[in-house]
């Protein structure tokens, strides 16, 4: 990397916007509450099996009925900004473009939202972070019936681009797509669970579905853009972009050409299925080359509202992998991944990072630099905003209050990626303009369950859902203010 002159090493803009992010299904509980019918989500965590230790987001951390205490943690923890998720099923509980709006609902949110304007924090508001409304799964399949899907996610977009407008600077359409179609119709482990794996759900096609899943949400994504940019932007401002997730690959073994190629190829089967039909205005090669006619083609009025949707790119990132190619072995007709393994060591055995609490995530902060770098090469330098980052940690929840306050790995997470952030920034030129810690609380972990916790604030699920702040809910605002007006 190239050192640029008359910059700091490490820094971030004087209005730099950081804060927390939640989603609603994660933390609202009150299902029933001002007419909200159930989720996708509800229904699969209370199908046996689907959620590790049993639990599902029935009370969670019955935020639905505290936000004005989590709007005063939000404040004394110095947060600029908030990202919270509105719940579909709360606003239109039977999902669908001609069923009936609970006004409810929408008052709860305006409200929330005007409160957080008073308490000076901007909102950051996403429409769906995985929470559809079950009855449209039930009616005509959900995200399978783009047809449907489209036009039902448009009207929802209306009805609360309408509600908010004027209020909301940062809108994001959808929350990691990759995860909705990948993990909810591939590998079966979210919301519906549809897979071909037989000994995980009757239903389902893995060689398909993820597919056609991902294209509806980049066809509803593309007209929610065109309906904001064209009714609401003009007159109310605020921007619009999609929120993907990402994480940064090294080779398995760098000397194999095969593995270097397959880092390439991972990052673009995770992140450029949906950012290159936004950014570049198609699929990507290796994914049109692995999946023939299997990945649908977009239609002239689709891919043009799709082609230069993103105001911003929303980001979230938390870790980093190992990648070793399964090539020249043809790729396995239900492979969501571009035929490769993701592993924590690498040929010689060096560890990516320390263990945590989830399967999936071991810090390495160089790989967040890394891929802010990738992906301001790949799509022309775009504003990213960090919608989320953060950790869990082995063995957290073992631990009792108020030990667990205490949460040194955590804090370690921040500096570090903080550090490393603000470093693309300063050093690389990277245009990020905020950043959003996962998760402001302890929170329902979707397949995991309570067992693994996010927050920097303890949640006490046992003593009625009382909200702690832990040592990195302190750190951060130490951490951001260090390197805020440094560039
Ligand atoms: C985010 O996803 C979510 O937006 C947020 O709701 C969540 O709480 C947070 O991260 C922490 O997990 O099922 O073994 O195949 C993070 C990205 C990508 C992490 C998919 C889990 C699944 C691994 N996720 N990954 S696996």
């Amino acid at each position: 990397m190239i050192q640029r002159p008359n910059r700091t090493e490490a820094g971030l803009p004087s209005d730099f916007l950081w804060g927390f992010a939640t989603a609603s299904y994660q933390i609202e509980g009150a299902p029933t509450a001002d007419g909200r019918l159930p989720s996708t989500w509800d229904t699969f965590a209370n199908t046996p099996g689907k959620v590790s230790d049993g639990t599902n987001g029935d009370v969670a951390c019955d935020s639905y009925n505290r936000t004005a205490e989590d709007i005063a943690l939000l404040k004394s923890l110095g947060a600029k900004a908030y990202r919270f998720s509105i719940a579909w099923p709360r606003i239109i509980p039977l999902g669908g473009r001609n069923d009936p709006v609970s006004q409810a609902g929408i008052d709860h949110y305006v409200k929330f939202v005007d409160d957080l304007i008073a308490a000076d924090i901007t909102p950051v508001v996403t429409l769906f972070h995985w929470d559809l409304p079950d009855a449209l799964d039930k009616r005509y399949g959900g995200l399978l019936n783009k047809d449907e899907f489209v036009p039902d996610f448009l009207r929802y977009a209306r009805v609360m681009f309408e509600a908010l407008k004027g209020k909301v600077p940062y809108w994001i359409t959808f929350n990691e797509p990759f995860c909705s179609s990948g993990l909810g119709y591939g590998i079966g482990k979210h919301a519906p669970g549809r897979t071909s794996d037989r000994s995980v759900n009757p239903v389902g096609d893995s060689s398909t579905e993820p597919w056609l899943a991902g294209h509806s949400i980049l066809c509803a994504h593309g007209a929610a853009v065109q309906l904001y940019r064209s009714e609401y932007k003009p007159q109310h401002g605020g921007e619009i972009g999609i929120t993907l997730n990402g994480d940064y690959g090294y080779p398995w073994d760098p000397s194999n050409p095969r593995d270097v190629e397959a880092v390439e190829r991972k990052l673009e089967f995770a992140i450029s299925w949906f950012a290159d039909p936004i950014y570049h205005g198609q699929y990507p090669d290796s994914m049109r080359k692995q999946l023939g006619d299997r990945l649908p083609t977009f239609t002239d009025a689709e891919i043009k509202s799709i082609k230069g949707s993103n105001d911003f790119y929303g980001m979230n990132h938390y870790c980093s992998h190992f990648i070793k190619s399964l090539e020249p072995a043809p790729a396995s007709k239900d492979d969501i991944e571009g035929n490769l393994e993701c592993h924590f060591f690498d040929i010689n055995n060096n560890p990516v990072g320390e263990e945590t609490q989830s399967p999936w995530l071991r810090p390495n902060a160089p790989g967040f630099r890394h891929l802010l770098n990738w992906l301001s090469n790949r799509y022309n330098h775009p504003k990213i905003l960090v919608t989320e980052f953060g950790t869990s940690i082995k063995n957290e929840n073992d631990l009792k209050y108020p030990e667990i306050l205490d949460d040194e790995f955590r804090c370690e997470y921040f500096r570090t990626y903080i550090r490393a952030m603000s470093e693309a920034v300063a050093q690389d030129g990277v245009n990020v303009f905020g950043a959003l810690c996962w998760s402001l609380m302890d929170n329902f972990e979707w397949s995991e369950g309570y067992e693994t916790r996010f927050g920097v604030c303890y949640v006490d699920y046992e003593g009625g859902q009382k909200r702690y702040p832990k040592k990195s809910a302190q750190e951060t605002r130490e951490l951001f203010e260090q390197y805020i007006g440094k560039v």
